[in-house]
């Protein structure tokens, strides 16, 4: 998956490069910065005294040491002032700078702390949003696995925005006795159902990909799916995605929710009211919100599986 959520220590992560949410010194400091520095070894600090320090929104590369990552990329977030201070063009730049230091050096998977949200006290909704967003721009052009990290879950606030209306609907739908039955389908014609009664998972899915103009390249992006992935399901007739990967590809393809279920069930998966990860799905769609992100923002904040590959 091109870009995924986790909950994790980025000191543990083995991945080609992790980055530090760093000060201008880059010589060390408290939270993030200070684990990894531990991690490392003093061999990083060496380096880092030879740096010549870091302006803010910048980044720059060292070796990862004792770390199991390669690199550590170290960049400084600004310190949240009000807002009025150029932050979010400054966090923004962090991402960025650290995105193409990582390609530069031939990085293919990266990781992030939430830069500035700790010790820099920038509103933890904020700089999350900021981090999905930049990072998701500089993946439309860019071919890279890249996690952001969510390290202390009981600060980890969610955008209130997003999140009331989607527990409110989770209530209503696993509390209630009588919950709504789903629209029945409309009839598209007796004709067009019964050919397409032995359509396999995969041939629905790229007949929709076709009838929707998307090329496989922006699928896989609106998807958040792997290219690799994608040319298996080319290749494969019988492929069988997990549910979570279904869902992706439904919501990639902004179908609507009988769509949805129709697609689901040639892999051999329905939606549930019973299930919560179901209900957090049904109400992205029924709001006609496909935003990946969005939704998987919800679906961390509910410890739910994310959607991708
Ligand atoms: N793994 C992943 N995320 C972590 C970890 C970890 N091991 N430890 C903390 N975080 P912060 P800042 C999260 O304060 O706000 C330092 O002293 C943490 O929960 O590390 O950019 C520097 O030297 C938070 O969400 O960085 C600077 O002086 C996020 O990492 C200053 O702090 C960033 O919190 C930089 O402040």
């Amino acid at each position: 998956m091109p870009l995924q959520i986790i909950r994790s220590d980025i000191t543990t992560l083995e991945v080609d490069a992790i980055v530090n949410a760093a000060n201008p010194t880059l010589l060390g400091g408290g939270g993030v910065d200070g684990c990894i520095h531990r991690a490392a070894g003093p061999k990083l600090l060496e380096e880092c005294r030879r740096l010549g320090g870091c302006e803010t929104g910048q980044a720059k590369i060292t070796k990862g040491y004792q770390l199991p990552s390669k690199y550590v990329i170290h960049t400084v977030g600004p310190i949240w002032r009000g807002g009025g201070s150029g932050e979010r063009e400054l966090l923004t730049s962090c991402y960025r700078a650290s995105l193409q230091l990582a390609e530069a050096h031939h990085c293919k998977t990266v990781a992030f702390p939430l830069i500035s949200a700790g010790v820099y006290g920038y509103p933890k909704d904020q700089a999350l949003q900021i981090a999905l967003t930049t990072i998701d721009d500089f993946l439309r052009d860019h071919e890279l696995t890249v996690y952001l990290v969510i390290f202390d879950r009981r600060s980890f606030l969610l955008s209130e925005q997003l999140l009331s209306p989607v527990a409110a609907y989770i209530d209503a739908r696993t509390n209630t006795a009588a919950t709504p039955v789903p629209r029945a389908a409309v009839c598209q014609g007796l004709q067009d159902r019964l050919g397409r009664l032995d359509e396999s998972f995969s041939e629905m899915l790229l007949r929709k990909i076709d009838e929707s103009g998307m090329t496989d390249a922006q699928y896989c992006k609106k998807a958040n799916v792997d290219r690799t992935l994608f040319s298996k399901i080319r290749s494969d007739r019988l492929y069988r995605p997990s549910k979570p990967t279904a869902i992706a590809f439904a919501i990639a393809l902004e179908l609507s929710l009988e769509e949805t279920r129709d697609l689901l069930r040639k892999a051999g998966f329905s939606l549930s009211h019973a299930s919560k990860f179901d209900v957090i799905i049904e109400y992205f769609i029924e709001t006609r919100n496909y935003n990946i992100l969005e939704i998987n923002e919800v679906l961390f904040a509910f410890d739910q599986s994310l959607l991708g590959a």
